[in-house]
């Protein structure tokens, strides 16, 4: 049977695959042992992409709704009603009546990296919203703070460290993030191979807690206060040892002051962590030879979420241990701007403008997810009245679906771009279904530069688009030309073709690119792609910093090692100094609100966390039967000691109340969580009306989201709280 090489979109690992094809039929995936960077790892989600891209209830034509139902059409009747409803709403109202939605599995697309910045160019919307505020929001704060670029993230480097410190990750379940790595787990264990040593903090024994040298069972939302505990040690012991960096930081000093009151005796009680324990932790970390402290979702979906990944780069600079081998390192990916010589840049600027309702400064230019009900719902000039969703199913994903819900329903108009009818897309007026992904080429625009390995790959589509299938560059072009202005009539490749010559124009002219003094339509002329898209990836890489061209990765089908991380300071720096700013004022003034949690118990109130299992992904792969069952399950995770007090035996339905809503789940005793926390996973909840995935249906599980209504965020990013929240338990009447 023919192979093809396919790299997975399925998480942020980015692994290579070799896909057994029958026309195009996926029959078999396995491990590519020849690329480059995974090198043969595959993990069960992997393994099912075959399940994954013949999934029967993936939609193969656009729906239109017609008479209040969704009901197949023609790829032009679909765009044709988005250019009759859109551009007069926009009229009428103004750009901000109109919504944007982007989801994760963007940045698992070519589509979704190429084309959102162009759809939100058409439509000026103020009203953007994606997963980041469910996410990493915080990390790009702490990054545009730090580093003057909220692109500007740097990875623990895997391979080379002897210490890693990690807050609220769980790789052995994700298979990491923000963080891009295949096989994950097979790194940590050869980090411990080679003597180095694993520090895992998190409220549950999680599988990578159980790999760990030490497993700190924090208590929820407290992290900030753990690590601002091991800077001040740092300082107090004299353990800072800036190394190569010196000269490069300001504000060290400034930072050893702010956190001089967060001894580890003063946190100990509010973290539920021993001040023996917290000092221990500080002095393994300076006297490691190198070492990398690594933090996401629980330490980033959380009330101190900003200051979190914050403090996990005070103490990788504190440590001498950012931007250097063995340490945490900047990749450079490439399709990243070729570097520009070291000085000033324009800083980053929070809350250039805010959300109409609640006053949410911007981040990004986005606004927080958990806000997009109420600017749909509340009624006044500037309501959102139309949205384009792409690739997000947030009435699972975001705090208070069933708001969200009744929100999506009152719409005048709503365009999904998915493969599903699901809980979100239900409520659209025209969905358009993205193909299957082996039918789509692939290239990691983002998760390049968070690799723990610089490195390239490209896979053209492993198998033909099937008759009557859109690309998904090719409907994300069209969504552009109907609702922008002044291109009717345009083939979609026009937009592409748009996007190059300004790339160009403003290359040409700049002394450091490539095609510095070269005539742009000439060279245009000259690149190659079988579409637009790929033309725009070429050109991407012709620009970028190792001058490749797509033909070059093409000839490369396992991929091209473009070596190790690297250091990249002062290069990479665009603050207004030209230098790493410690203390930026945003996060000096949150410190206060930190100061307070000093104080905080939570006496015997639980608090709520979330997990995720390997064989899921969020909210959409419930309906693949081989990726179901097992442990798979949505079950309360809860402590024999709390079970016990609260009288929750195995199995029996729990209530649980929190301040958005109400749900019921089947108890689940375990000592893998510690005291006072309980567990659900998130994206569960398959039983509304309407939605068309017949597997998910069966076994639908609970929104764990409903139990929060959306008020609490992180204020600096307007990040949700998706972990450590208060919740309410009973035995179910
Ligand atoms: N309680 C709690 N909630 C959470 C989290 C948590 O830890 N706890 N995690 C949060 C995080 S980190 C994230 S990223 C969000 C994710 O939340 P979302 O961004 O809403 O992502 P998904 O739930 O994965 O939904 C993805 C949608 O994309 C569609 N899709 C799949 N493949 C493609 C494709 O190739 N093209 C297109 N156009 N669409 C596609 C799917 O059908 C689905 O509708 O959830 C967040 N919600
Ligand atoms: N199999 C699978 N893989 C995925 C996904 C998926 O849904 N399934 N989703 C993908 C996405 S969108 C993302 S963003 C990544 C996320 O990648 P990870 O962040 O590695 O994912 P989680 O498994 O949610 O791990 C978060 C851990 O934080 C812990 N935690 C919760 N609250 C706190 C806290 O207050 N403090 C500390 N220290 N720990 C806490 C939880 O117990 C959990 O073990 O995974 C990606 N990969
Ligand atoms: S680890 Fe992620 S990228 Fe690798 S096979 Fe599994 S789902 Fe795909
Ligand atoms: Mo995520």
């Amino acid at each position: 049977m023919p192979t093809a090489p396919r790299i997975c979109p399925l998480c942020e690992a980015t692994c290579g695959l070799t896909l057994t094809v029958d026309g195009t039929r996926v029959t078999g995936a396995r491990g590519d042992r020849d690329d480059v960077f995974s090198r043969g790892f595959i993990c069960p989600k992997g393994a099912s992409f075959g399940e994954v891209d013949a999934d029967p209830d993936r939609l193969r034509t656009p729906l239109v709704r017609k008479d209040g139902v969704l009901q197949e059409a023609t790829w032009e009747e679909a765009f044709a009603l988005v250019a009759r409803r859109l551009p007069p709403l926009v009229a009428e109202h103004g750009p901000n009546a109109v919504g944007v939605v982007l989801g994760n599995p963007n940045v698992h697309t070519m589509a979704g990296a190429l084309y959102p910045p162009v759809l939100l160019g058409a439509l000026r919307t103020r009203n953007l919203f994606t997963a980041s505020t469910l996410d990493q929001m915080p990390k790009h704060v702490s990054s545009g703070l730090l580093f003057g670029d909220p692109f500007a993230i740097p990875v623990p480097d895997l391979d080379r460290t002897a210490h890693l410190l990690m807050i609220g990750a769980n790789p052995l379940e994700s298979n990491g993030s923000l963080c891009t790595a295949p096989d994950f787990p097979g790194r940590l264990k050869a980090l411990r191979g080679r003597g180095g040593t694993l520090t895992v903090v998190d409220p549950r024994r999680t599988r990578t807690a159980r790999l760990a040298d030490r497993h700190v069972a924090v208590r929820p939302g407290t992290d900030a206060l753990l690590l601002a505990a091991l800077a001040q040690v740092l300082f107090a012991e004299d353990l800072t040892d800036l190394g190569a960096l010196a000269g490069q930081v300001e504000g060290v000093e400034e930072v050893g002051t702010a956190l001089a009151g967060f001894t580890p005796e003063a946190v100990a009680a509010a973290c539920d962590v021993d001040a023996g324990t917290i000092r221990a932790m500080a002095r393994e970390l300076a006297a490691a030879p190198t070492a990398a402290v690594y933090g996401r979702i629980g330490g980033s979906a959380v009330a101190y979420g900003t200051l979190t990944n914050w403090l996990v780069d005070v103490l990788n600079v504190l440590t001498g241990n950012l931007d250097r081998p063995g340490g945490a390192l900047f990749p450079l990916s490439a399709t990243a701007p070729a570097p520009r010589p070291a000085g000033p840049g324009k800083g980053f600027a929070l809350g250039r403008w805010t959300s109409r309702v609640s006053g949410h400064p911007e981040v990004k230019g986005e606004l927080p997810m958990a806000a997009l009900a109420e600017e749909i719902d509340t009624p006044g000039e500037g309501r959102v009245r139309a949205l384009v969703s792409i690739a997000a199913n947030p009435v699972l994903s975001a705090p208070d679906g069933d708001r969200l819900d009744r929100a999506l329903a009152s719409l005048d108009f709503m365009v999904c771009v998915d493969p599903y009818v699901n809980e979100t897309s239900r409520h659209a007026d025209v969905v358009l279904p993205p193909p299957p992904p082996a039918q789509s080429a692939h290239f990691d625009f983002a998760l390049n530069g968070l690799a723990v390995h610089n490195q390239v790959r490209f896979s053209p589509p492993a198998v033909p688009l099937e008759a009557g299938r859109m690309d998904e560059c090719e409907i994300h072009a069209r969504l552009i030309l109907a609702v922008g202005q002044g291109m009717d009539g345009a083939a979609p490749d026009a937009v592409d073709a748009m996007v190059i010559e300004r790339t160009l124009a403003k290359a040409v002219t700049e002394p450091h690119s490539p095609v510095h003094g070269r005539d742009p339509q000439e060279y245009a002329a000259g690149l190659t792609g079988r579409t637009g898209a790929e033309r725009r990836l070429d050109l991407m890489l012709r620009l970028g910093p190792y001058g490749l061209t797509l033909d070059e990765l093409r000839a490369r089908p396992h991929g091209i090692d473009l070596g190790p991380l690297t250091s990249r300071l002062p290069g990479l720096l665009k603050t207004r100094s030209g230098r790493v700013e410690l203390l930026p004022a945003p996060i000096a003034g949150d410190l206060p609100r930190l100061r307070r949690a000093l104080d905080e118990r939570p006496g015997d109130r639980l608090v709520l966390v979330g997990r995720r299992h390997l064989r899921s992904n969020n909210s959409w792969l419930h309906n693949i039967t081989a990726l179901r069952g097992g442990s798979n399950t949505c079950t309360l995770h809860i402590h024999p000691d709390d079970a016990a007090r609260l009288g929750l035996a195995d199995g029996a339905l729990a209530r649980v109340r929190g301040e958005g809503g109400e749900l019921e789940a089947p108890v689940e005793v375990t000592d893998t969580v510690r005291r006072g926390v309980v567990s659900l996973p998130h994206g569960w909840g398959h039983d509304r009306p309407g939605t068309r995935t017949a597997v998910a249906v069966t076994g639908p599980g609970v929104n764990v989201n409903q139990l929060l209504d959306g008020t609490r965020l992180d204020p600096l990013s307007g990040n949700a709280v998706l972990n450590g929240f208060p919740v309410e338990l009973a035995p179910s009447a």
